[in-house]
């Protein structure tokens, strides 16, 4: 789906306000995407109002970086009002908890834009999909969709970009050639990459250490042929923590936690495993996984998530028992 084709959609709503949403405690890739490409559009719709909406506000590192970039978000924004919806970054709008009955109930076209594998529930209410799983970070989608359409970026906009990037791509340690081809293009506009790598490395807090050495704790190691998978829990920060047990060591990990009733499990994995079993996290073990624990799972190759109910012990064990599964019928 090309920028134009979006212009076209936009006319044809006669819109007037449109809106583009980020997930649940937003990241930097999706405000900062939603960002450069309300600029784009403004360089074709000049009078269309466009906000950037957060419903389930923004994350630590972001509150940090909307106040040093002119970025502004609702935390409660006008969904009943919108012409058109854009979902920027989103591939489940499950993320979007009481949201989703609102977003159901209106009329306006909605639009993905997103680099994670796409969830079915997700495409159901969106009417268009503009979706490159090979993109490191939606922020380089909107990126080529201004070279697509010959449109300069500004400064800000070129920043927001490359701090988008930055996050998702771990400070661009998971970037590919595509990546580096755009952050080349970002600081050809004048971005300063390690003034900006220095304005956000945000030192982590205590609660954030202390959770990830708990789940070094508590980690039950499994070996399976070739392969170390580390198990743990926690109460926060379960991303965080398997990211951690990542980089210990395990070629995988997946840390679970309950909070409130609901059950989250990060899992992340490093590059040779995930090339080497052909085990896709996001689509062969999130997504399954999600289902058998009554809730949804999606996310990236490497690195995914599963928002569901039930008890951390028994998620652990459907997890490993799927991924044994997927080891063995991939060998
Ligand atoms: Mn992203």
């Amino acid at each position: 789906m090309s920028i134009n084709k979006i212009i076209d959609i936009l006319k044809e709503q006669q819109a007037t306000f449109v809106l583009l949403l980020c997930h649940k405690s937003a990241d930097a890739d999706a405000v900062c995407a939603a960002y450069a490409f309300q600029g784009l559009l403004k360089r074709f719709l000049p009078d269309l109002v466009i906000e950037i909406g957060a419903p389930q506000g923004v994350n630590k590192p972001t509150k940090q970086l909307l106040e040093n970039l002119p970025i502004t978000v609702n935390l409660k924004p006008n969904i009943e009002y919108a012409s058109v919806i854009f979902l920027i970054d989103m591939n489940t709008v499950e993320q979007l908890d009481d949201v989703v009955d609102r977003l159901k109930a209106s009329n306006a076209p909605m639009i993905i834009i997103d680099h994670h594998a796409p969830n079915s529930d997700t495409k159901q209410i969106c009417n268009f999909s503009l979706i490159n799983e090979q993109a490191a970070a939606t922020c380089e989608i909107i990126y080529d969709m201004y070279q697509q359409a010959g449109v300069q970026l500004n400064l800000n906009e070129a920043k927001a970009l490359f701090t988008g990037m930055a996050f998702d791509t771990r400070h661009f340690a998971l970037g590919d050639s595509d990546t580096f081809r755009i952050a080349g293009g970002l600081v050809s506009v004048g971005v300063d990459a390690q003034a900006m790598l220095n304005l956000f490395s945000n030192p982590i807090d205590n609660s954030e250490r202390l959770a990830k050495l708990k789940a070094c704790k508590r980690a039950k190691i499994i070996k399976n042929g070739e392969w170390i998978i580390a198990l743990s829990h926690v109460s926060a920060y379960e991303a965080s923590a398997a990211k951690s047990l990542v980089d210990l060591g395990a070629h995988m990990a997946a840390v679970a936690g309950k909070k409130a009733g609901k059950l989250e499990v990060s899992l992340r994995c490093n590059r040779d495993f995930s090339e080497k079993t052909g085990i896709h996290l996001g689509k062969d073990v999130s997504m399954p996984l999600g289902e058998l624990l009554g809730g949804v799972g999606g996310g990236h190759a490497m690195a995914a998530g599963v928002n569901a109910k039930g008890e951390v012990c028994d998620a652990l064990d459907k997890c490993l028992k799927l991924l044994k599964e997927k080891i063995s019928s991939n060998l």
